[in-house]
């Protein structure tokens, strides 16, 4: 048979009434293979990337999730009699942006998981170590809509209140209703909230209310701020783009449900020709430590290649979380090698990490909207880095100035040392 009569007469593997034995053996052969083909990436110990080593974090070798950890039951019929070609159903394209909590012993992470019909939905995903063995859970998260028009949800960050709860603040978009005739893209977001306490029961809140007419990337902070709950926004015009929004903002609210931001203020603006200078927005909720509230963010500048996303790193004072204290200039972590490449090209974003009980800091972050890595690091080492960068210096004449500034003090200090080990090591003469 060539190849084409074979696709043109598809031929069932099974027909459950059939005495041909061997097909049902082909039929149950693929669905070994597909089921063992799981099985074998959720085991996969996820090694270390040793090709990578700038101090600030490691990289390992292969994506915590991809579209292929998502569970069989959720793509597949495998009914025998109502797909006994045994082919993809409802097929998922791709799994990244997840909030991340620790919970119960276990990272749980709380994935944006997208269909082949492009709508994203959550979905729980959990592992013992946080860095592979990544299992979801029997089912995706259905919860509560607020109103029909509601078409599509992503980017949940997870925030362990004081209150008591565990809050999902996520990004809810509409068709634009003002959209002009015949433009299908328009979109308005807002921010959606909802709060659990075993990740599969959820209690739906009302949206944030704010003056903005968009909001996405939107981050409940953990603790109370003069009585009150805390949120880092991103206000925007009514275009899809970041338009006239001027950075990250932070706002109170009196209460949970509704919560109603009056005053945002920007807390950290986009800068003209840096990593933030088209849009930025939270990312991951912060770290309490002594030096202050650590925030991992992304930034997006233009390039003549389209956008490009990068995560960055700055801290803000403990008494007044609404001051930037250190902001280390450049990004932090940006695409690298097949990371550069999806859906969405040379793009990272992070919603989600934790902080184990030994310091250690595991990063979630999604590599071109299409598949989600873990990046390990410390809380000390975040602070060293954020402590110790010097801040962006804006132009080119002072960033030489800066870099050389770096080299002088080190020529300083391997003259001082008068060691000729370190100069012969360094090639300086
Ligand atoms: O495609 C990159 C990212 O774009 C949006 O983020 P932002 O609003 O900051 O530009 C979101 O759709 C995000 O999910 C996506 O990863």
């Amino acid at each position: 048979m060539n190849q084409r009569d074979k696709f043109s007469k598809p031929r069932p593997l099974l027909d459950l009434h059939s005495k041909d034995k061997k097909m049902n053996r082909e039929y149950k052969k693929r669905l070994s293979n597909l089921a063992a083909g799981c099985e074998k990436k959720i085991k996969k110990i996820n090694k270390r990337d040793k090709n990578w080593n700038n101090g600030w974090y490691e990289r390992f070798q292969s994506p915590v999730l991809t579209r292929e950890s998502i569970p069989l039951t959720w793509r597949y019929d495998l009914n025998p009699e109502t797909n006994p070609l045994l082919i993809e159903r409802i097929a998922v394209n791709a799994v990244f942006n997840s909030g991340a909590i620790i919970h119960e012993g276990k990272v749980l992470l709380v994935c944006r998981v997208e269909g082949y019909d492009r709508k994203s939905f959550f979905a729980v995903a959990e592992s013992k170590n946080g860095i592979d063995g990544f299992r979801f859970r029997h089912k995706p998260l259905l919860i509560a809509e607020n109103s029909d028009d509601e078409t599509n949800w992503y980017d949940m960050r997870l925030t362990k209140h004081e209150d008591g709860w565990i809050y999902g603040t996520f990004c809810v978009e509409k068709k634009d209703p003002d959209a002009k005739p015949g433009d299908l893209s328009g979109a308005l977001a807002q921010c959606g909230i909802a709060r659990t306490k075993d990740f599969d029961n959820w209690e739906r809140l009302l949206d944030i209310k704010t003056s903005s007419a968009q909001q996405r990337n939107v981050v409940l902070h953990p603790e109370f701020v003069h009585g009150k709950y805390a949120f880092y926004t991103r206000p925007q015009d009514s275009f899809i783009e970041a338009g006239k929004g001027g950075g990250i903002a932070w706002g109170l609210s009196d209460t949970i449900n509704p919560a109603a931001i009056k005053d945002e203020k920007i807390i950290d603006p986009r800068i003209y020709h840096t990593i933030k200078e088209v849009k930025n927005g939270m990312g991951v909720v912060p770290f309490k430590t002594a030096d202050g509230w650590l925030h991992i963010a992304h930034g997006v500048r233009n390039t003549a290649a389209g956008l490009r996303y990068v995560l960055y790193v700055f801290i803000c004072e403990l008494r007044s979380p609404d001051k930037v204290k250190y902001a280390p200039g450049g990004h932090f972590l940006a695409p690298l090698g097949d990371e550069r490449v999806g859906d969405v090209s040379n793009v990272v974003f992070s919603n989600g990490a934790v902080r184990m009980d030994d310091g250690t800091v595991l990063i979630y972050y999604a590599s071109s909207d299409t598949r989600l890595h873990a990046a390990r690091t410390s809380i000390d080492i975040l602070l060293d880095y954020a402590k110790n960068t010097p801040p962006d210096p804006l132009t080119t004449t002072e960033c030489v100035r800066q870099r050389i500034s770096l080299i002088d003090s080190n020529i300083k200090y391997i003259e001082k040392s008068g060691s000729k080990k370190l100069k012969r090591l360094l090639n300086i003469h």
